[in-house]
């Protein structure tokens, strides 16, 4: 069963270690992570589920868990103001970003929806992740905000963003969406732990 990841703790204290060494190699550029180990730092849902801070079952520690409502709508774990500042006030002319975190999620292979959604005034731009989750533990995700990663104007099947077009919203981003539904199910769970927003 899902819930099953709200035990092993043997395996949350193995997790500590290695979180801890790739914090201490990565540059990043925005020096803010979201381990959820307090509280749910912010982060809410965007539509059709029930947003939950739980201090277990993370990788470590805490982690935000959306339950769907029933709603028959694709729900999204939606990044907090702060975070969309701090994105906003980084020199897009300068290198480039992108967004990691680990999620664990029940799916049934929805492939063909965005996994991640940034808008801004001007834009909507949408990526599809190759990979996705599934409810046998958590998966790391790495989404580069380049060309090369697929994002696209407005839905799936639009037109292919350019670098410079990436970066022109990231600087303007009003929105940071994280798809949590990959199961239609009504009920269906996901549970989101370290986000970070980083140099490539
Ligand atoms: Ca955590």
């Amino acid at each position: 069963m899902f819930t099953a990841c709200e035990k092993s703790t043997g395996d949350i204290t193995a997790n500590r270690n290695s979180v801890s060494s790739n914090e201490n190699t990565e540059a990043v550029t925005v020096n803010k992570a979201f381990t959820f180990d307090v509280n749910a730092q912010g982060w809410k849902i965007d539509s059709g589920a029930t947003l939950a801070f739980v201090p277990f079952g993370g990788t470590p520690g805490g982690c935000i868990r959306g339950t769907d409502n029933g709603a028959a709508t694709y729900w999204y774990f939606k990044a907090p103001a702060g975070l969309l500042k701090l994105i906003r006030s980084q020199n897009t002319t300068g290198g480039n970003f992108r967004l990691d975190f680990d999620l664990r999620a029940q799916s049934s292979n929805n492939t063909n929806q965005p996994d991640v959604i940034i808008v801004s005034p001007t834009a909507t731009l949408v990526v599809a992740i190759a990979d996705e989750p599934n409810d046998a533990g958590y998966k790391h995700f790495s989404v580069p905000f380049i060309h090369a990663g697929g994002w696209k104007f407005t839905t799936l099947n639009g037109t292919p963003a350019t670098t410079g077009q990436i970066k022109k919203a990231l600087h303007t981003i009003t929105k940071l969406l994280i798809r949590g539904e990959f199961d239609v199910a009504a009920g269906n769970i996901a549970l989101l732990d370290n986000v970070t927003f980083a140099t490539l």
